[in-house]
């Protein structure tokens, strides 16, 4: 007997109340399911006005026949993601008669309509009907075609884009992602030339569309005056900075450094390397002076591209000053870089006011306004890099992500396309740095590749109050907005207020990115930010990934708050256990991804044997994302956080070694531990055991001091939010710290703190809980 399990309505705004049901298995047409489950009374009283219902047919002809009700999506059996059940979904015409019914719903029975059993979400018809994949059926048939013939589905989403030679046709794609069979590679679209500058910005010129707005800036003080750049003004100012890098020297291949805060300048310098051939690093404006200079002599730049001072929030940031000290130290150890082009930000810090190295530096506005603003652009072949990225992982060094030209361009632009259902009259915002990959993908490349007008903002989103990102929203008519789950809790716990006096009625597509969402951040960013009516994209990918790898289709299926849904095209996830052993169905174990993708990381810079060892030994044969993930029955996905050393703070990757490294740089600490704890509004904070050397004792300035040894070590977003002080730590007999049981120390879970006694000296654990609250 099939059953039942979800009753659902549509979101309140609209006029009408679609119904869904998800069967466990088929439903034949002779046998009637069994009862509907509905926790909601105003869809029982919906369900009286529809009998038919009680016999619902899996034959769309039947069901639109007998009962005026269009089957809008059905899953197939075809491929092993669905095969754990089928959804049917049901939708009324416009001529419905329950139409009329939910005008008359009180607002609250009203919302609750929207979001009710097994957590099903469902879009709204009108929504679908415009959306690029309406429904399941067609994303259904484009993901099979994706993953059955890649090279063509692949090959297709390519031809949008301009190459001054084609690829290899016979090879569009050539991979080995099996250690056993020898050196991990992939490698996508080889041979082909272009420039994914050009593609950004001289295409869409062409294709007429150069007096659109490319780039909104709004800064960080309300009252400062905004400023926007045409697609026409956009590519004269990208070519007078990259005709000033090649009069000084910078060529193809040539590292850059872009150290920069949330300026108009920051996309602009990585577009004019991008079109001379030059590799960029961008390196977050938060990341201290170590870590800048660690990251110059890793890469060796021609240049470093920097501004004197940024504001955010309250807080001016003299970024100069921390380049200075960076470039001093890579100097002092063998890196000597010997120019810092420098972009006078007045208002935040006057040139006067600036330290200034007349041999090395020089002052952007001096310089690169004098420069032609055409530009030829280099042409690169499709595997040649575009850019390194530095992350985190689980060694204190961090690891320069490759991601090279012709395969990242393509796959930021389509999963940008079909992810936020783009359309050329949106307005796109994501609140993430540049900095990081979001900001790369999702704030430069993705949007611009696509014509969108991006907004870009220089601030913190909640200053000068928590207000600021719906003020944003309605001054520009953002349509879509993309940001973390953090910025969503805290702007919830700040009150539904700041956000419902603003109107937003230009939203349609909300984003999140980072870390999980939990449900009731998703149910606060649907109901409140968005009113019910906007679907949330929750974008699950890594910046190894380049682009979306899990993510909603929006309009196209049903959500459920806190899931990353299905498969973008092309990404064939599995979960396995701790064997490697591939599992179906519902399961729970690590996410992997079988073959590859056109967005993903070819190398690490400088250490192709890491790449291997990382991300393609602990499963042959596949690449491991180092997360935990959860398939449910009906082959939803879940993330479930990072199963590495790996924390996850505020949407920001940091590794405990890192940290332990900081901290143990520190002359009084003898040894440090470092785990991730549940945070309210961070997700995770880092939660710190520190051994101070012989003969120092516990102190609040000690304390003090430490998380200032992180501060300056990687930068302020990765201080510990506790330290805790350590006699000695658990360590098995093998001198492994056994972090299971930090982490239920630091979580106060002492009754879970499991199995110790193969602890050297199991005594350390009561030392530890002893000194809790110390
Ligand atoms: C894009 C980005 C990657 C890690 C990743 C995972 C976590 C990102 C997520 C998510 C659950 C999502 N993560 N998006 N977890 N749901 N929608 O954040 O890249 O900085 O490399 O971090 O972030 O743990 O492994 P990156």
């Amino acid at each position: 007997m099939p059953s039942i399990t979800a009753i659902i309505g549509r979101p309140p705004s609209s006029t009408l109340i679609s119904l869904a049901a998800v069967c466990h298995s088929p439903i034949s047409t002779d046998r009637r399911p069994s009862p509907l489950v509905s926790t909601d009374s105003s869809l029982v009283a919906a369900m009286e006005l529809l009998p038919e219902m009680a016999m619902i047919n899996p034959s769309a002809a039947a069901i639109s026949r007998r009962t005026h009700y269009h089957l809008v999506a059905a899953t197939t059996r075809t491929n092993s993601i669905f095969n754990s059940s089928s959804l049917f979904f049901i939708r009324p015409p416009t001529t419905d008669p329950f139409r009329s019914q939910s005008h008359h719903l009180p607002p609250k029975a009203k919302a609750a309509a929207a979001v009710i059993s097994d957590n099903l979400v469902f879009p709204d018809p009108d929504f679908s009907q415009q959306a690029h994949v309406p429904n399941f059926h067609k994303y259904a048939e484009m993901y099979k075609r994706s993953i059955e013939e890649p090279a063509e589905f692949w090959s297709e989403m390519a031809s949008e884009f301009h190459w001054n030679n084609k690829w290899d046709q016979e090879q569009v794609y050539s991979e080995n992602l099996d250690i056993t069979k020898g050196s991990i590679h992939i490698q996508w679209f080889k041979g082909g030339i272009t420039n994914i500058c050009y593609n950004c910005l001289d295409r869409n010129i062409e294709s007429g569309n150069g007096e659109k707005i490319a780039l909104h800036w709004e800064g960080n003080e309300p009252s400062h005056h905004s400023s926007s750049l045409t697609y026409n003004q956009l590519l004269d100012r990208v070519s007078q900075l990259a005709n000033y890098l090649k009069q000084n020297g910078v060529k193809k291949g040539d590292s850059v450094i872009i150290y920069l805060p949330m300026l108009m300048e920051l996309p602009i310098s990585m577009l004019a390397c991008a079109r001379i051939g030059a590799v960029h690093s961008v390196v977050f404006a938060g990341f201290s002076a170590e870590s800048l200079e660690q990251r110059i002599i890793d890469c060796k730049p021609k240049l470093v591209i920097t501004c004197n001072a940024f504001k955010r929030g309250h807080k001016v940031i003299n970024l100069k000053d921390i380049v200075d000290s960076a470039l001093s130290g890579s100097s002092q150890n063998g890196t000597y870089v010997g120019l810092c082009l420098t972009y006078a930000n007045e208002s935040a810090l006057k040139r006067e006011a600036t330290k200034w190295q007349t041999e090395r530096d020089v002052w952007w506005q001096d310089v690169v306004p004098n420069c032609s603003t055409k530009c030829d652009v280099e042409w690169v072949d499709g595997e040649d890099p575009l850019f390194l990225l530095y992350t985190s992982g689980s060694t204190g060094k961090p690891k320069g992500v490759v991601h090279t030209t012709g395969g990242y361009m393509v796959y930021t632009a389509a999963t940008f396309k079909y992810a936020f259902d783009y359309k050329p009259s949106d307005v796109y915002w994501c609140t993430a740095d540049c900095g990081w990959i979001t900001g790369h993908s999702y704030v430069a490349y993705g949007p611009l590749l696509n014509g969108a007008t991006v907004v870009v903002y220089e601030g913190v989103p909640n200053y000068p109050d928590p207000g600021r990102c719906w003020d944003i929203v309605d001054k520009y008519k953002v349509t879509i907005f993309y940001t973390a789950p953090t910025l969503v809790r805290s702007l919830m716990r700040d009150g539904d207020e700041y956000v419902t006096r603003y109107s937003r009625q230009s939203l349609r597509v909300l984003g999140s990115v980072g870390e999980p969402i939990n449900p009731s951040a998703w149910r606060w960013f649907f109901d409140v930010v968005g009113n019910s009516r906007c679907p949330i994209s929750d974008t699950w990918w890594q910046t190894e990934t380049g682009g979306f790898m899990i993510t909603p289709l929006p309009g196209a299926w049903p959500q459920k708050p806190g899931s990353a849904t299905f498969p973008f095209f092309g990404v064939q996830p599995v979960i396995v256990d701790e064997k490697g052993k591939e599992m179906e169905g519902e399961c729970s174990g690590y996410l992997c991804v079988k073959t590859s993708w056109p967005g993903a990381f070819r190398t690490l810079f400088g250490d192709h044997e890491r790449y291997e060892t990382t991300y393609f030994s602990a499963f042959p044969g596949y690449y491991f994302s180092g997360d935990g993930c959860r398939r449910d029955k009906d082959g939803y996905y879940w993330l479930t956080g990072r199963v590495d050393d790996v924390i996850n703070v505020s949407g920001h990757r940091i590794g405990t070694a890192e940290v332990e490294s900081a901290l143990v740089s520190h002359p009084k600490c003898a040894e440090a531990a470092v785990v991730g704890i549940e945070h309210e509004v961070k997700g995770q904070c880092i939660y710190a055991f520190v051994t101070p050397v012989e003969g120092v004792g516990y102190s609040e300035e000690l304390k003090k001091s430490l998380v200032l040894s992180v501060r300056t070590n990687i930068g302020a977003f990765a201080a510990p939010e506790k330290i805790h002080w350590a006699p000695g730590l658990p360590k098995t007999r093998s001198g492994k710290i056994m972090r299971r049981v930090l982490r239920k120390i630091a979580s106060r879970q002492l009754d879970e703190l499991g199995d110790t006694s193969t602890l050297a000296d199991p005594n350390v654990v009561d030392q530890l809980i002893a000194l809790s609250d110390s």
